[in-house]
């Protein structure tokens, strides 16, 4: 599947900063450890994408621009990044949102992807080299589901009728170090998020679907163990582990996630492959929420990068207002938020069009450098290019709130430095 244009980075002068990001698995902060530089080898970074069954929002949004601040830190220390997303296109709710709507499916995934593509596109967020579709890698995930049954892993569960192939929770032996949950919550998790705990005939109520075979009317594609379609966690297993190896640097996705989706994304990965651990870090962002209120589809209080952006707001002023708060927590969503972004955007703009000490602008540069590799510490990022700008106005005598007089500025050097940073940093355009 093809992804969308990739912006222009501009390289910066100036000493990088290596990256340290939280990892649930550990629960504390630790070093990306990347390859050697001149090795070739890139850092591997897999982030779960998509269900195209209706509009992307603002929540999904800024998961994905939290993975690109990631993507841009590592772009800056000179490391090559491999970056492998999914999408969701064969799934329960695309299939009941067709029907209700009366359309054909693989046409209602396809629609739904391109409006993300747009969206992606209109963020300046960095693509993924390998976009990969459910269907695209159905041979992948039978190869998988085959070596698991191989090895005892997994089994078709005893249904007659419909004998779907299941993994085996206890394949391996620290099942449950991602997550870090106990057995209660794993277990309400479980059934909440797409989970089958009553599915008649499994050995263990918490044993992950991997092939499900074909119901009346559902798709199907043929397989070894008849004809059907994959669960949902082998997907991301596969489609990660076939481009970036067994074992990876990154896995990455929003908090709702964390279990049971990764937890046994990575449990098939690690007793197909035999490796221990299937991703050095797995990196969660929070959930946004708008007024307070989780944003979701059933509640209907979504905000979408598109309409926004009709209604004449900047995609850098979206960024710089999910940016206010820290990725890891659930954060809100609001049209106070969004004023104070473009509030923010325009005394930086009105800052690097005045800004005469090179020097100091060298100085936030290398701030911000230090505070987005401290696991993405964006309210501390923006904070000290505040700072700098209401120096740099000070300076010269110009006061914050003539920044609406700059609509399109000519920067000074210094603003330049500071303009060029922001853009390759955060991506966001002076
Ligand atoms: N296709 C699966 C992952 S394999 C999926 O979860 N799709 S999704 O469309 O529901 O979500 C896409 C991404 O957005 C996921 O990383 C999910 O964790 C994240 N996400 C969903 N809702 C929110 C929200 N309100 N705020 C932030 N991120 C969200
Ligand atoms: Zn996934």
């Amino acid at each position: 599947m093809h992804s969308w244009p990739t912006p222009d980075i501009p390289a910066l002068d100036g000493t990088p900063v290596p990256l340290a990001l939280y990892d649930t698995a550990d629960q504390q902060v630790k070093p990306v450890e990347v390859p050697p530089s001149g090795s070739g080898t890139p850092v591997g970074m897999y982030v779960c994408g998509i269900t195209p069954y209706d509009s992307t929002h603002l929540g999904h949004a800024a998961t994905y621009l939290a993975f690109d601040l990631i993507y841009r830190v590592l772009l800056d220390n000179d490391h090559q990044v491999h970056y492998v997303q999914n999408i969701t296109d064969v799934d329960d709710p695309l299939f009941e949102r067709a029907e209700r709507d009366g359309v054909d499916w693989r046409e209602l995934g396809t629609s739904q992807i391109d409006l993300f593509r747009s969206d992606m596109e209109t963020l300046a967020v960095i693509p993924p080299q390998d976009y990969i579709g459910a269907i695209e890698s159905i041979d992948e995930v039978i190869e998988m589901v085959s070596i698991l049954l191989e090895e005892g892993a997994a089994y078709v569960v005893d249904d007659p009728e419909y004998p779907d192939v299941y993994a085996s929770i206890n394949a391996t032996e620290n099942f449950g170090y991602e997550s870090n949950y106990d057995a209660a919550t794993m277990a309400e998790l479980f059934a909440e998020r797409g989970g089958d705990p009553d599915r008649l005939g499994k050995r263990n109520p918490m044993d992950a679907l991997l092939w499900r075979v074909a119901r009346e009317g559902e798709p199907s594609w043929e397989s070894p163990f008849g004809p059907g379609r994959p669960g949902w966690h082998i997907e991301c297993s596969a489609i990660a582990t076939n481009r970036l190896g067994h074992s990876f640097d990154i896995q990455g996705g929003g908090s709702d996630l964390m279990f049971p989706h990764h937890e046994f994304s990575a449990a098939h990965a690690e007793a197909a492959h035999g490796v221990e651990r299937m991703a050095k870090h797995y990196v969660h962002a929070g959930m946004i929420s708008q007024d307070g209120v989780k944003m979701s589809k059933s509640l209907g209080n979504l905000e979408f990068v598109h309409r926004l952006t009709a209604a004449g707001h900047e995609p850098g002023a979206i960024r710089l207002g999910v940016y206010a708060h820290h990725y890891r927590g659930d954060r809100d969503w609001s049209d106070e938020i969004l004023a104070a972004a473009e509030a923010r955007l325009a005394l930086w703009r009105s800052a690097a069009a005045v800004a005469t000490d090179v020097q100091a602008a060298v100085d936030a540069v290398a701030q911000l450098r230090t505070h987005l590799s401290d696991d993405l510490d964006t309210p501390a990022a923006l904070a000290a290019v505040d700072t700098w700008a209401e120096t740099a106005l000070k300076d010269t005598g110009n006061v914050s709130d003539t920044a609406d007089q700059f609509d399109a500025p000519e920067f000074t050097p210094a603003g330049r430095i500071l303009a060029a940073a922001v853009d390759a940093l955060l991506g966001v355009r002076l």
